[in-house]
């Protein structure tokens, strides 16, 4: 599970930064990914200072969503970025060789091209209908995921699969070759993220019935 605290969708529920990072860890996460669209730079870099501090102890890793030079200052895994963010190249540059650098894909022909570059893993989506983002893309289903694999696994890159995606979808996704699920809403859903994050890793796990 990547749990993706996104600015917008934790204020809008009444979250801080930290306090839903600390649910997200209490609740077993360890792959986090802080994500500011519309903040201020100061404010997002102190948000992704505070998200690594706490994460720490926890033994989780921690990116920052689009800015290379947040996540070096402070001293985050790695960086997500877009089709239109950063080149991997170049966030390469900033981070450094042993950075965790994800990309995003929405088709096979951009999965292609993604293999290619300098980064850890693929993420590949919307996979679902997704309300927080209005990501351009048309659902491309598990079955994008399905079709990528191969060559995600050729070139021993990961797969994350983001957009949509819910508890009870979670597991369809895994089958269809995912490494890992990005999640934004859903964690937010019931209103008690740190037992939702634990439902995710328990189902992702096998360790729950259905
Ligand atoms: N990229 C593609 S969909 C998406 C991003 C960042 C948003 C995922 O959020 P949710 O709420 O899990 O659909
Ligand atoms: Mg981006």
């Amino acid at each position: 599970l990547c749990a993706i605290i996104d600015a917008e969708v934790a204020a809008r529920d009444g979250w801080t930064i930290g306090d839903l990072a600390s649910a997200y860890l209490a609740g077993g996460a360890k792959f986090l990914q802080v994500r500011a669209k519309r903040e201020a730079g100061g404010w997002f870099l102190e948000s992704a200072v505070r998200v690594v501090q706490l994460a720490r102890p926890a033994g989780a890793t921690v990116i920052v969503n689009d800015r290379a030079d947040i996540a070096k200052i402070a001293a985050a895994d790695g960086v997500h970025v877009g089709q239109h963010d950063l080149p991997p190249a170049a966030a390469r540059v900033i981070l450094g060789d042993t950075a965790m650098i994800g990309l995003s894909t929405h088709t096979t022909d951009q999965i292609g091209a993604a293999v290619a570059q300098p980064i850890s893993y693929v993420a590949i989506g919307p996979m679902f209908g997704s309300a927080t983002k209005a990501t351009g893309y048309q659902p491309v289903g598990p079955e994008l995921v399905a079709r990528g694999a191969p060559r995600c696994r050729a070139a021993g890159k990961g797969i994350v699969a983001i957009g949509g995606i819910t508890l009870d979808l979670a597991e369809s996704v895994i089958q269809s070759g995912a490494d890992a699920v990005a999640v934004i809403s859903d964690l937010l859903s019931t209103g008690n993220p740190e037992a939702r994050v634990r439902a995710y890793l328990d189902r992702l796990s096998g360790r729950s019935a259905s």
